[in-house]
């Protein structure tokens, strides 16, 4: 039992590293190419896992982007929540200002706390009012910087934000407006003005155009400030050089949240036609490059081998997500999901079953592979361990201390772990339950995992029991076979909806 034992990191003989994590946007299993993608070159995530662990079971807690990145900043499930559901780009902050972070965390070990890219987790209060004073945000939950795209890349605003303001408004323009109930302004629609776009979109991703890509929600004014899509991975990759070349002497903790490669896909002219498998394998390029940036960086600073880099995703991939842009069609042989069911939106392994990586060469063996389950909610309470600070009693009610699984010391992981899509379901060891298939396998929309995963990720309204030792495509159900496992697991799932993992760890332990 991992919990309440001493700091592993203790037995190391170096002071705690700077930390970055370079979360990517929709990128899957079979995306990377150290996890078996062969259409899509990736470099330098490739060598990232050659310089240090790659993990095999490890989980965003969620299959959509929202709710995993609440839970990796809080700590928390986010089924805990519900408003962490996907959010529109004008939603309200969702993590309570004041409560306890992952950057609060790690600034009160003395780092400073930088995030870059996309945010996805509301901004301000109710109807924000773009040309003033944004707030709260991210420097209300323990950022000391951010420079955010603050939706997605497919909603409005089309805007970065900077600490409180919208990066690069001028006077002379209308003020920004922005409206997800209604059309405002009369600039072009995807309906209104189909002939401008640069590829058709479904109807709800045919609100405002900009730059010839129609947007989900409605957008006026502000015309100076709206962003280059094909800027956007150097935007932020020059934002997270110039915080590291300024932070290079004292700790720091960078979150690089990469859009990548979520819909609308739009790389730089550099990286078209880089990959073997469209438009979505070039973006993946593209991301591969930045991630290559910033390992280059530390190593021209003389800071990699003391700075722990994590690269993992925030849920499963997807290629059709309201965008006709050829991704379907241009895709070939490419799996995004590797050898697992389904995707985004899923509670099947593709939807939250992440390529994760870490790297610190001061600490952690090169060339490491490691079975141990792991979830992107423990990196508050490993984080924690690793910079030395206790948390507090009501911090991160699910996230477990796995210091020595994340450094390699132990294979030892997650008991089991919470998988959420539509619903949740749950892996305990080798075993999967998902209560209803019907509902796992349910997306809010029309969408498309592609030519090779389509026809498998739809499962039937009936509860589902995988092996995943012998089963990893979660394709034959064993819950008549095995009542008893699927009433064991289906408890267990009840308990930890209705209280936080941690208490019942505790509880667990303490009975023992
Ligand atoms: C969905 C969008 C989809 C994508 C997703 C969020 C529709 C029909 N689809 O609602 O395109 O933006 O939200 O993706 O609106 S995520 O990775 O940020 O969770
Ligand atoms: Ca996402």
């Amino acid at each position: 039992m991992i919990w309440g034992c001493t700091s592993s990191y203790d037995e190391l003989d170096s002071t705690p590293p700077n930390i970055i994590i370079i979360y990517a946007d929709d990128a899957g299993w079979g995306d990377i190419g150290v996890y078996g993608s062969e259409l899509i070159p990736t470099p330098h995530i490739d060598q990232l896992a050659a310089d240090g662990i790659r993990f095999t079971s490890a989980y965003a807690t969620a299959a959509t982007c929202t709710p995993s990145r609440y839970s990796l900043l809080t700590g928390e499930y986010a089924f805990r929540n519900e408003r962490a559901q996907i959010l529109t780009g004008d939603a309200p902050l969702l993590i309570e200002p004041g409560s306890y972070t992952l950057p609060k965390m790690l600034r009160s070990a003395g780092y400073r706390t930088s995030v870059v890219g996309k945010w996805h987790l509301g901004l301000g209060e109710d109807n924000v009012d773009w040309n003033s004073q944004i707030k709260p945000g991210p420097l209300e939950v323990g950022f000391d910087e951010s420079f955010l795209l603050p939706a997605t890349n497919d909603r409005v605003p089309t805007v970065y934000v900077e600490g409180h303001y919208v990066v690069g408004l001028s006077d002379d323009d209308d003020p920004l407006r922005v409206s997800y109930s209604e059309q405002i302004g009369n600039l072009p629609t995807g309906h209104s003005h189909p002939e401008l776009l640069h590829y058709p979109a479904d109807n709800q991703h045919s609100g405002t155009i900009v730059n010839g890509i129609s947007r989900i929600g409605w957008q006026d004014g502000g015309q100076s400030a709206w962003w280059d899509d094909e800027q956007m991975a150097f935007e932020f990759t020059e934002r997270s050089q110039e915080f590291i070349e300024r932070q290079k002497d004292d700790p720091f903790f960078l979150f690089l949240s990469m859009h990548e490669p979520h819909v609308p896909r739009w790389p730089h002219p550099q990286f078209v036609g880089k990959s073997d498998a469209g438009l979505r394998g070039d973006v993946i390029v593209e991301l591969d490059w930045v991630v290559g940036q910033i390992v280059e960086t530390l190593e021209e600073l003389g800071i990699r081998e003391e700075t722990l880099v994590i690269f993992t995703s925030d849920n499963g991939p997807i290629f059709f997500d309201g965008y006709y842009e050829g991704s379907v069609e241009t895709a070939g042989e490419h799996r995004p999901s590797g050898p697992f069911r389904g995707g985004k939106y899923h509670t099947l392994e593709g939807g939250t079953r992440m390529p994760f990586i870490a790297s610190w060469p001061g600490a952690i063996k090169p060339g490491m592979v490691s079975d141990g389950i792991f979830s992107q909610v423990d990196l508050l309470a490993t984080l924690a361990d690793l910079t030395g600070i206790e948390l507090p009693n009501e911090a991160g009610p699910d996230s477990q201390n796995l210091l020595p699984l994340l450094l390699g010391q132990t294979e030892q992981g997650r008991e089991f772990v919470v998988q959420q899509g539509a619903e949740l379901a749950i892996r305990k060891g080798n075993w999967k339950y998902i209560p209803n298939g019907e509902i796992a396998s349910r997306a809010q929309h029309k969408h498309s995992m592609g030519p090779t995963a389509l026809s498998t990720g739809q499962l039937d309204p009936i509860p589902y029991l995988f092996n995943l030792e012998d089963d990893i495509g979660e394709t034959t159900n064993l819950a008549d076979d095995h009542p008893g496992i699927m009433v064991e697991l289906a408890e267990l799932l009840e308990q930890i909806r209705n209280q936080p993992e941690n208490r019942l760890l505790r509880l667990n332990s303490s009975n023992q």
